[in-house]
């Protein structure tokens, strides 16, 4: 019995090996497992439930056959696909979680998250945070039509990019004072997010005690995942060539 834990595919049309890499790793690596947590940035882009691709049927045709053979499919916003909502999840046959979201893991109290939130020094984009992830701006965004949305979401992530290279490293990573101060406020000695693509684990001095925080991979040729067991949680390393040829 394991719960698996992915973040950042940032899967889109363009990239079709991307899609077999998540597609093989739901065949070998998560089949029979009790839960699969995807922890944001699932998607490249996200412009409404409404833009039906045939990627997003592709993807939400095989979750939904992984949550019937028995494994609870979870999905999380991330910071590029904040726009997925409840539509799209109930096609996948998955529970939409909240930004924040506490679990019993096998006994040990757990925090998920995406890690955008964490990243407190960059202030620039937390200010973008604050707009975006509000219920009437996503609202009015979704009010507009598909057309434009498609072209603002092209905008949006070329001015994105501009203003990230010019971004110290410690300011695109998380803040250790939030990290310890959301693992003290939901009780929990572990913390599991994706977000900065610095896969690792890291020991963090809380009030009650050390906890652990475990940062997720994004995915390319390979990728770095978490496997959970009542005997712990645990980082793999996972090739794209190991899983076998491209499907798609
Ligand atoms: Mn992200």
């Amino acid at each position: 019995m394991s719960t698996l834990f992915i973040s950042d595919l940032h899967l889109e049309t363009e990239k079709p090996e991307l899609t077999s890499f998540f597609l093989n790793f739901l065949a070998q690596k998560a089949q029979g497992v009790d839960a699969l947590y995807i922890l944001g940035d699932f998607f490249e882009v996200w412009v409404g439930d409404d833009e039906q691709l045939p990627l997003h049927e592709t993807i939400a045709a095989a979750l939904n056959k992984l949550a019937a053979s028995g494994t609870a499919v979870y999905l999380m916003n991330g910071n590029r696909d904040f726009l997925l909502g409840e539509a799209f999840a109930e096609r996948c046959g998955a529970t939409l979680l909240g930004e924040r979201h506490r679990i019993d893991l096998y006994g040990r109290p757990t925090l998920l998250m995406h890690g955008d939130s964490l990243c407190t020094r960059d202030a620039e984009y937390q200010k973008f945070r604050s707009m975006s992830r509000n219920p009437q701006w996503q609202a009015m965004m979704l009010g507009r039509p598909l057309k434009d949305r498609q072209l603002m979401a092209r905008q949006l992530r070329q001015m994105s990019m501009a203003k990230n290279q010019g971004k110290p490293e410690t300011i695109m990573d998380v803040t250790p004072e939030e990290v310890i101060r959301v693992m003290d406020e939901g009780a929990c000695d572990l913390l599991i997010h994706g977000h900065t693509h610095r896969p690792a684990r890291h020991e963090v001095t809380l009030t009650r005690g050390v906890g652990q925080r475990v940062v997720l991979g994004d995915w390319h040729r390979s990728t770095v995942y978490a496997e959970a067991n009542a005997g712990g949680i645990h980082l793999h390393a996972l090739d794209a060539t190991s899983l076998g040829p491209s499907k798609v």
